[in-house]
């Protein structure tokens, strides 16, 4: 009876470490996957004929590069978005148009602007040192493109 309920025992603990054997190669092979994926992405996306790749569950989670949207002005559709950005003193700002139409942005007072973008162009400017707000347009629709930059 004894024996019978140690030979169990020995059983079972075979069996976990059958399933740690199987788990570590699972985990192993999906790292391999995982890899091969995402070398996958980075060709695909040097390629701008290619149709971008669903990506799996897994790779969104575990990729830690999300772009930051901080001291950023992106263009589109005749609109600065945000409209109204609060950036440090003297920080880097980065203006991007989305729009087929050429756009910039300049201050007002001429503290800060930017050249005339074409579609996915970007540039950048120095934020003003001085805390304050900073309205701008974009010159060839200063009418309707306005925003603000809030330097505080
Ligand atoms: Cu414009």
């Amino acid at each position: 009876m004894l024996i019978h309920r140690h030979c169990e025992r020995m059983n079972l603990l075979l069996h976990s470490k059958d399933f740690m054997k199987k788990f570590l190669f699972l985990s192993l092979f999906s790292a391999m996957i995982f890899s091969a994926c995402s070398q996958q992405q980075q060709s695909a996306s040097t390629s701008a004929t290619a149709p971008s790749p669903q990506p799996s569950p897994v790779a969104t989670s575990t990729t830690p590069t999300v772009p930051t949207t901080q001291n950023q002005i992106d263009i589109q559709n005749f609109a600065f978005s945000p409209s109204t950005l609060t950036v440090k003193p003297g920080s880097t700002v980065k203006v991007i148009n989305h729009d087929t139409i050429q756009h910039n942005v300049a201050a007002v007072d001429g503290s800060f602007r930017v050249n005339l973008l074409g579609k996915e162009e970007s540039a950048t400017f120095i934020a003003p040192t001085k805390p304050g707000s900073y309205p701008f347009v974009c010159e060839p629709h200063r009418q309707t493109m306005q925003g603000t930059l809030v330097v505080q």
